[in-house]
């Protein structure tokens, strides 16, 4: 490949995150002007994103008008197990893509009238390095990565961690049968970005699950 060629893709992709990004802000901006909360769920396969929003919402659904906008490259299988509690869900099937993007929840917000919500969440596709090209304008982005995925998992993929607010170990259930230094893992994280705030979750025994809702609702 020519030294052109491979400067034609660099600028082709510096426009795809720019263009992102834009729209992003306008997502943000409407979000504001709707007064709605908006919190982005990014992390690895099989972590706990639908686990821990379905332990979420089953908390404060008497309390706020909730929609939720479940990523999936294919299937409804997501947004079927949080609209179980009652939550209204948006699925959006990404097929060959590894992340939602800003244009996909614009879409999705053009189309839906804002005023029947308080909160929004977004359950990004199951990834540790696409999400991190895409902002979607939303409030906050919490990363989610779980002690089943190793100590090494916030090591070894800083760049989400860098732009979360908030990190979540979960499976802290599961810690006696897994050979896993925790203390690690938050140490990790607080090196790559000092701000985090990092919070130790099991979503099926609920342990800090209500931590987590005061940082990310209050
Ligand atoms: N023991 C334990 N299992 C959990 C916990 N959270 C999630 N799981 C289980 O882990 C598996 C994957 O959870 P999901 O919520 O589907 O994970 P996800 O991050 O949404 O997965 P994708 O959307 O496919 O990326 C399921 O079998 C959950 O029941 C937890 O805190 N403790
Ligand atoms: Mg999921």
């Amino acid at each position: 490949m020519s030294e052109k060629e491979i400067s034609n893709i660099i600028e082709l992709n510096e426009d795809l995150i720019e263009n992102n990004e834009r729209l992003a802000n306008q997502n943000r901006n409407l979000f504001k002007k709707k007064n709605i909360k908006s919190i982005d769920f990014v992390g690895a396969i099989g972590a706990g994103k639908t686990a821990v929003i379905e332990s979420i919402v089953k908390r404060i659904l008497k309390d706020y008008r909730i929609l939720v906008i479940n990523g999936d490259v294919t299937s409804r299988i997501d947004a079927d197990r949080i609209e179980k509690h009652g939550v209204k869900t948006i699925q959006v099937n990404t097929g060959r893509e590894c992340a939602l993007n800003s244009y996909h929840i614009s879409q999705v917000i053009k189309n839906y009238d804002l005023n029947e919500i308080d909160l929004l969440f977004i359950e990004n596709v199951g990834n540790l390095i696409c999400p991190s090209d895409f902002i979607l304008g939303a409030e906050k982005r919490v990363v989610i990565v779980s002690i089943t995925e190793g100590e090494w998992v916030i090591e070894k993929h800083p760049m989400l961690f860098k732009m979360s607010d908030v990190a979540v170990i979960n499976k802290i259930d599961l810690i006696d049968v897994m050979d896993v230094n925790i203390d690690k893992m938050v140490n990790d994280a607080k090196k790559i970005n000092p701000n985090l705030k990092i919070i130790k979750t099991s979503a099926i025994t609920g342990e800090n699950i209500s931590e987590l809702i005061k940082e990310i609702i209050n």
